[in-house]
């Protein structure tokens, strides 16, 4: 494991990308802003139905040529030294080309924006890195205890979990042989009253391991509250079985666990996904303040930008990364 993890530890500091059909909405849902924090989460918090929501997003999903070169360049401008992307994100729909639905990039932009993605952050020597949601609020079989009721007139009834879960294996299983070497894959999310082998994990893990040796993969196929708060004892009860890398959730932990790999994911405002309606932006200080404590104590951080519906990053984003970057160039490590 440590030979593996060696690459992944000297990288300190790694791009987040949070991109879907939840970016076109832009946190507003005909013409009534989402109040609540993380815009890629409109779908749940405003209760809209799986049909509605594709039908109204799918079609307006047009990205830009070359959005994927901006990404990576702005990575490597920050001195990022990897980049994880949502290849599909809890709404469900699949940035690779995917052979079980059209609910993916290439029917309905006729592009694999995965390939695109991978090919760019490769060609800045970034290592790549996948987040794949095992929620999936879209594919009907789908259901997983996360509030799925919730969306009005939605209940499991019906619903059979395992035909979902081999749609779920089937898309990664697409995702780890068809772009070559993947370096970091990020599950996303377990709950106590799903996770584990609600996803048949320990299959899954051997799945992806058979096909990518070298991978990385975090602790989210499991229930975990260590990602929720700044406790470090919830580290110290970290057990390495449940993946590579634990991941605290917009916070650093007091201090680091000996023994305990880590990654702080966090926001540049509120949101992970795109929003109009949020322009409460960290500065560049408090930024690179967050990133020497994280590395301080051992951990990495991994920064995220919201792209806007066509791709472009947003300028406050590009910003900051340019100034982490020249601090970077002054301070940082060669
Ligand atoms: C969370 C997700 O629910 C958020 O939308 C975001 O992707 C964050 C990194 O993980 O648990």
């Amino acid at each position: 494991r440590d030979a593996r993890m060696e690459q992944w530890r000297e990288a300190r500091f790694g791009m987040f990308v949070h991109w879907g059909l939840y970016s076109i909405a832009a946190g507003e849902w005909e013409g009534k802003p989402n109040k609540q924090k993380s815009a890629e989460w409109i779908q749940k918090h405003l209760n809209i139905p799986a049909d509605v929501y594709e039908k109204k997003l799918y079609p307006k999903f047009k990205p830009k040529a070359d959005f994927a070169l901006e990404w990576a360049e702005t990575a490597k401008m920050a001195g990022c030294r990897y980049l994880v992307f949502t290849s599909k994100h809890h709404e469900g729909f699949a940035m690779h080309d995917s052979k079980v639905t059209t609910f993916d990039a290439k029917d309905a932009c006729g592009r694999d924006l995965f390939k695109e993605i991978v090919d760019a952050t490769r060609a800045q020597g970034l290592q790549v890195g996948v987040y794949h949601s095992v929620i999936d609020w879209h594919h009907p079989h789908a259901y997983a205890g996360f509030g799925l009721p919730t969306i009005k007139g939605v209940t499991n009834q019906g619903r059979d979990n395992s035909i979902y879960v081999d749609y779920l294996h089937h898309q990664v299983k697409e995702i780890v042989t068809g772009y070559g070497p993947i370096d970091i894959l990020w599950w996303d999310f377990s709950k106590p009253d799903c996770q584990g082998e609600s996803w048949r994990a320990s299959e899954l893990v051997a799945m992806v391991r058979k096909h990518q040796p070298h991978v990385l993969m975090n602790d989210r196929l499991y229930a975990s509250s260590s990602f929720m708060t700044t406790d470090a004892s919830l580290l110290k009860s970290w057990k390495p079985e449940r993946g590579d890398f634990t991941t605290p959730e917009q916070h650093v932990p007091d201090t680091g666990v000996e023994g305990v790999d880590w990654e702080t994911c966090m926001t540049m405002n509120n949101t992970w996904g795109y929003s109009e309606h949020d322009s409460n932006w960290k500065s560049t200080k408090v930024l690179l303040h967050n990133l020497i404590d994280i590395v301080s104590k051992g951990g990495n951080y991994l920064l995220n930008i919201g792209p806007m519906p066509d791709g472009t990053v947003p300028p406050a984003s590009i910003q900051r990364m340019k100034e982490i970057g020249q601090w970077m160039n002054v301070n940082g490590e060669a």
